[in-house]
């Protein structure tokens, strides 16, 4: 397995766990780009959003439940945003899909 964010869900990488059940985690970013910057992942590898089906987009809603929780604990009543890069247009770094859950600060539009 050499997916980072697979080594992260089985414990081999360590990570900074904010939210966990049996079918997502959450964790602070590495790099964070806001005073609250969280990865909000499924256990399953998924490769990105392209790769969403019928079969597999319900962990997708549950990843927006996780995150309006995460907002909340973080006391991000003013606002938050939440990405996901998609492929390498977009930048996306890490071939496992991930949400980015930022907030904390103002943040312009349109992104980049
Ligand atoms: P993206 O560029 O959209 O694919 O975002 C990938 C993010 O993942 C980037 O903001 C940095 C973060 N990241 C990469 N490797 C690790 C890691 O090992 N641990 C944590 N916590 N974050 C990581």
């Amino acid at each position: 397995m050499s997916c980072i964010f697979c080594k992260i869900v089985s414990g081999e990488i360590p990570s900074a766990k904010v939210y966990e059940d049996d079918k997502v985690l959450a964790f602070k970013d590495l790099e964070p780009q806001a005073p609250v910057h969280v990865l909000i992942i499924p256990k399953q590898h998924i490769e990105s959003m392209a790769a969403i089906t019928p079969e597999n987009s319900a962990v997708v809603a549950h990843i927006f439940e996780v995150a309006a929780i995460i907002a909340k604990e973080n006391g991000l009543e003013n606002g938050f945003r939440v990405v996901s890069n998609c492929g390498e247009s977009a930048g996306q770094s890490v071939m496992h899909l991930h949400f980015h859950l930022m907030g904390g600060r103002d943040f312009g539009w349109p992104a980049g």
